[in-house]
């Protein structure tokens, strides 16, 4: 069994309730139990400006599954949720579900690239994953919680809770 931590991030078609819908099919995921939810929170765009806002969780899953089937299950969300991939980088949409961490495995595959390349610059990453796991080290050797408190907010903020049904 292996501990893997998932962001979550829309801005598009209902933000929030995509989210929810996310958490809810991740649920679903088969061998798989989620174990922590963070808040869920409001976050300013990283990238191009002319953009809605975000909304941002992240959520800590006990999973049998291997990285790669585990993408591929998080791909198949994405894509229910009417995700359409037009290559445009850091652009809106309206589900984006990225494996942060597995394990302490390093991944570096065509596929996959695991810590998620961003996650020690992105306060929408490093803030809800201290909210779950504060004593949690990257294969690196840092702490997230020492992490989550050397970045800028940029006005990071919670927006509400988020249902485990
Ligand atoms: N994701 C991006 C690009 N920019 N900005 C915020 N605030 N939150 C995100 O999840 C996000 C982003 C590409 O994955
Ligand atoms: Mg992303
Ligand atoms: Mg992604």
């Amino acid at each position: 069994m292996a501990t893997a931590y998932i962001g979550l991030g829309s801005n598009l078609a209902e933000p929030a309730k995509q989210i929810q819908l996310a958490v809810d099919a991740i649920g679903t995921v088969a061998q798989s139990r989620i174990s922590a939810v963070s808040s869920l929170y409001f976050s300013r765009p990283m990238g191009p400006q002319d953009q809605p806002d975000y909304m941002n969780a992240v959520l800590a899953l006990e999973t049998e599954l291997t990285p790669l089937a585990l993408l591929d299950a998080l791909q198949a969300i994405e894509q229910q949720a009417g995700r359409v991939r037009k290559g445009n980088r850091w652009g809106p949409r309206i589900l984006d579900l990225d494996i942060i961490l597995y394990d302490a495995q390093v991944i570096n595959s065509e596929r996959l690239i695991i810590p998620h390349y961003g996650m020690t610059e992105r306060e929408f990453v490093l803030l809800p994953l201290a909210e779950i796991a504060p004593q949690l080290s990257l294969p690196s050797g840092e702490l997230v919680s020492d992490l989550s408190k050397a970045i800028a907010t940029n006005g990071l903020k919670i927006y509400g809770k988020l249902q485990l049904n």
